[in-house]
């Protein structure tokens, strides 16, 4: 049973219906029952979080050099809320998991590279940061929940560890999944969910300039609420795209099923390009908050960032590109 309001309201963030938020009613709409996500595993997690073995070995890679070429529209969202407004459901539907996150093990773990590859190989993240070319960039990033944010990210180009990978001839995309640790990831015990987290590129947008995989933020390693040790950054679409706590990198020549579309595959689709133009089913996506100044500010044609990317499209107009 789908409850929908009308399309293209002009409404506030706190209006629009966070994801998991929906999800609950419409189950408990359905007649199933809803609940037990967090509660009973709380205090442990607590506990973890103050492990005095949590000190990050890659701590002394940052500062990395920033990369001049990517700059901000307006102000730098302040670190405080970029690390404690988050989105991460596999520790809960809030966007208070800050605390909860700290309990997942980010040493040792690996990456692995496999699918369509000349040679399936799993790295250590610590080998993986010597490998790759490090910088800082300023990105903006939007959520498909109408708000946004302006950071900093440390990482590296995607096309650098693609050429790592060394795709084989036939491979067309890229799917990536996160993390499965249902001990230490509340939210991973609740199996309505189509976990691990899954989501999905082509080879040509993984090839584009933009294209970026963070491990670090602020010019530190990536605390883990924002997806340590490993994430995507794809500025240009919608923030669900970018998935944390990255463990495997697929190469095929399959479109990849993401998380949201095996969940709700009429609102969140494959390619989720931000576009201002084109409302989510349940809220318009004209305009959108910043988390740091507070202030609505009108939403661009891919985020922004039209100029790197629009060429990738000109060929799928037939796509729903913007979902
Ligand atoms: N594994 C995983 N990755 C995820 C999510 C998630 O729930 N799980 N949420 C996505 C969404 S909706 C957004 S907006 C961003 C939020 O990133 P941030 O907390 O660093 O701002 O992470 C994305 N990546
Ligand atoms: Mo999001």
């Amino acid at each position: 049973m789908l409850i929908r309001v009308p399309r293209g309201w002009e409404i506030a963030e706190s209006q629009a219906t966070p994801e998991a938020i929906y999800l609950r009613r419409r189950r408990f709409l359905s007649g199933m029952v809803a609940g037990g996500l967090v509660g009973s595993a709380l205090p442990g997690l607590l506990m973890q979080s103050v492990r005095a073995d949590d000190v990050d070995p890659s701590a002394g890679l940052y500062p990395v050099k920033p990369n001049p070429t990517y700059q901000l529209d307006g102000p730098m969202t302040p670190e405080q809320l970029a690390s404690h407004y988050n989105n991460y459901y596999e520790f809960g539907d809030s966007k208070d998991i800050a605390t909860a996150a700290q309990a997942l093990p980010i040493r040792p773990w690996s990456v692995t590279l496999d699918g369509m590859v000349e040679k399936p190989q799993t790295i250590a993240i610590d080998d993986l940061l010597k490998a790759m070319p490090l910088e800082e960039r300023l990105y903006r990033h939007r959520c498909v929940e109408a708000w946004s944010m302006a950071v900093p990210w440390s990482g590296f180009p995607l096309k650098a560890l693609v050429a790592f990978a060394r795709p084989s001839a036939g491979a067309k995309y890229l799917r990536f999944e996160s993390f499965s640790n249902p001990d230490v990831a509340p939210g991973q015990t609740a199996d309505w969910y189509p976990w691990p987290y899954i989501e999905g590129v082509t080879l040509e947008e993984a090839a584009n300039e933009l294209a970026f995989v963070s491990t670090g933020l602020y010019g530190k390693p990536l605390p883990k609420q924002n997806g340590a040790p490993i994430r995507l950054t794809l500025p240009w679409k919608y923030g669900f795209k970018s998935g944390k706590g990255i463990v495997r990198i697929s190469f095929t020549d399959g479109r990849p099923h993401t998380f949201w579309e095996a969940i709700q595959s009429s609102e969140y689709g494959f390619w989720a390009n931000v576009n201002p133009d084109v409302p989510h089913p349940r809220w318009s996506q004209a305009s959108e908050r910043d988390l740091g100044t507070g202030e609505q500010r009108p939403t661009k044609l891919f985020n922004g960032y039209a100029e790197q990317v629009a060429a990738l499209y000109t060929n799928l107009q037939g796509e729903e590109l913007y979902r």
